[in-house]
């Protein structure tokens, strides 16, 4: 009797080479490379009240965390160190057992994402931003390539765009955000899309993020977010950053059931557009606040494929 025939592989996505980055071949600072002075200026003129507004979230042990990834802060000691001299001084020190630039608030660096080309596993056929393989960038004590110390701080107009409120609730999982979600949600704001510049950044609001330390296992359980759709428009406007109050940006899981974080791959792998996940937003949607300057410098870890940290808006 013959033996019966192994399961074909699935199909693989068919991949145009994406590289050379626009930034130069040797570029690994991505979209960040749009924060000239010019740039900066121009958010600074568009400040009207000096109001600045918090964007992330408190890091705690029990908020939600994708996957596997962990969280442990220990004070070591407690306290750390002394009494020391005759003014008797003590002092506490932190040691943090975490994915730092991957769990919370988390800004993508552009060593994070990337897409296996070729041969499951090869890692010369798997390719990062700006073409870079996994075999010159995987290191296991830190990213020789792409690693978020590349990125430049950011310091750029925003736009929130409040999806929530065009659809009249929150949004599920598996929703995804549309291009006229995004136009009415502008137009009920009263901004114009001619408004949003190349290298501005864009924030969704789904109301997902009401979920967090609520009810972690929904939050985690997928998400509402953009698609291809809207992510072609972010590439097509030349846009520096998106952003949400979820924990992808993206629609989890995709309509397509064969696609997974295809945004991800999208915006940061194949144009260097960057990712803030975990946002929160609400003081600026209870004022109204729909335009600010988005201030962020991501934590210099060399070889981090992210960054912790908490991002302002300026008003
Ligand atoms: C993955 O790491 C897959 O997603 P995120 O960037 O949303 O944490």
């Amino acid at each position: 009797a013959q033996a019966a025939a192994p399961n074909p592989a699935p199909p693989r996505m068919a991949e145009t080479p994406w590289w050379p980055s626009k930034w130069g071949a040797n570029d690994e600072a991505g979209a960040s490379n749009h924060i000239t002075p010019e740039k900066v200026l121009e958010a600074v003129r568009s400040i009207r009240d000096g109001r600045i507004y918090k964007l992330g979230r408190d890091y705690e042990a029990a908020m939600p965390l994708f996957g596997t990834r962990a969280f442990a802060l220990r004070i070591p000691g407690a306290p750390t160190g002394g009494p020391f001299g005759e003014n008797k001084l003590v002092y506490n020190d932190e040691f943090l057992a975490t994915e730092i630039g991957q769990v919370g608030t988390q800004f993508d660096g552009l060593g994070h994402i990337g897409i296996q080309m070729g041969r499951d596993g090869d890692k010369s056929e798997m390719r990062f931003y700006n073409g870079v393989t996994g075999a010159e960038m995987l290191d296991a004590n830190g990213l020789k390539k792409n690693g978020v110390e590349k990125i430049k701080p950011l310091f750029t107009r925003g736009h929130l765009v409040d999806i929530q409120a065009v659809r009249g609730r929150m949004l599920d999982a598996g929703e995804e955000i549309s291009l006229a979600d995004v136009r009415a949600a502008l137009q009920r704001q009263n901004m114009q899309e001619s408004d949003i510049r190349p290298g501005d950044a864009i924030f969704f609001h789904t109301g997902w993020g009401s979920l967090w330390m609520k009810n972690n296992d929904r939050y985690n359980s997928g998400e509402p977010g953009i698609g291809l759709e809207v992510a072609r428009w972010v590439i097509e406007r030349d846009l520096c950053l998106t952003g949400a109050d979820t924990w992808a940006v993206e629609v989890v899981p995709n309509p397509d059931k064969n696609l997974a974080f295809v945004v991800h791959a999208e915006l940061q792998t194949k144009h260097g557009i960057h990712n803030h996940e975990n946002l929160v937003f609400d003081q600026l949607l209870a004022d109204r606040k729909y335009q600010f300057v988005y201030i962020f410098a991501p934590t210099p870890i060399k070889g981090a494929t992210g960054s912790s940290g908490c991002p302002i808006a300026v008003t």
